[in-house]
């Protein structure tokens, strides 16, 4: 295995700003937002796009977390396993909010939409927009995101990885060949 870096960890902390200020002028500021990481490493940025907020529009936005189970093996599209939503933390109502759900890697698509059903049951949202740091292609359905930080053509025997400062020590984006 070796893993290449392709998006360093100045690049990276930029691509979330730009993605920060596009959140905030798609929306004409701040008011209704909730921002809904996806574990594990969705949860960490959706809490520094929260920081961003914060310094940019003095406003405290609502972070909330969804935890969806991980599957290994549709990396090899070996599984018919679907991503379930184990659990949810949302410190607020989200009836009538626009939910900006943030992901770390856009794949198939198949965890945002387990995290639009978990989303749809637990309120009704006005809006709901998707967030993701890196797209890396191979959608399996009708799923795109509204805000992304880079786009990264991928193959299918690659694999994106993200790293954050909060559990790996250093911000950076790599390209792993499996
Ligand atoms: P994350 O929880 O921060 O998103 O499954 C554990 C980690 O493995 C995940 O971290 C995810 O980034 C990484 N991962 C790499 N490739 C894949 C993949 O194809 N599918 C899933 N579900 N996770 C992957
Ligand atoms: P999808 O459900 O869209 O196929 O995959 C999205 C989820 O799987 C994301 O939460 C993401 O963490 C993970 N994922 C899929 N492919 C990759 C990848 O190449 N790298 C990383 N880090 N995560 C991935
Ligand atoms: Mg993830």
């Amino acid at each position: 295995m070796s893993a290449k870096e392709v998006i360093d960890s100045v690049t990276m902390k930029r691509a979330l700003t730009r993605m920060t200020y596009e959140i905030i002028e798609r929306n004409k500021g701040l008011d209704d937002i909730v921002l809904v990481g996806i574990k594990t490493r969705g949860i960490y940025l959706a809490k520094r796009i929260a920081k961003r907020m914060a310094q940019l529009e003095q406003v405290t936005v609502p972070v909330g977390e969804l935890d969806i189970t991980l599957y290994r093996d549709d990396v090899h599209r070996s599984g018919k396993s679907e991503p379930t939503v184990n659990g949810s933390d949302l410190p607020v109502s989200i009836t009538d909010k626009h939910v900006v759900l943030v992901d770390d890697v856009l794949f198939t698509g198949r965890t945002t939409r387990a995290a639009l059903d978990a989303l749809m049951e637990i309120g009704r949202p006005k809006q709901i927009s998707l967030a993701v740091l890196v797209d890396r292609g191979h959608r399996e359905l009708p799923i795109r995101a509204d805000f992304v930080g880079k786009n990264i053509p991928t193959s299918r025997e690659e694999q994106i990885e993200v790293s954050v400062e909060e559990i790996d020590q250093h911000d950076g984006i790599a390209i792993e060949k499996i």
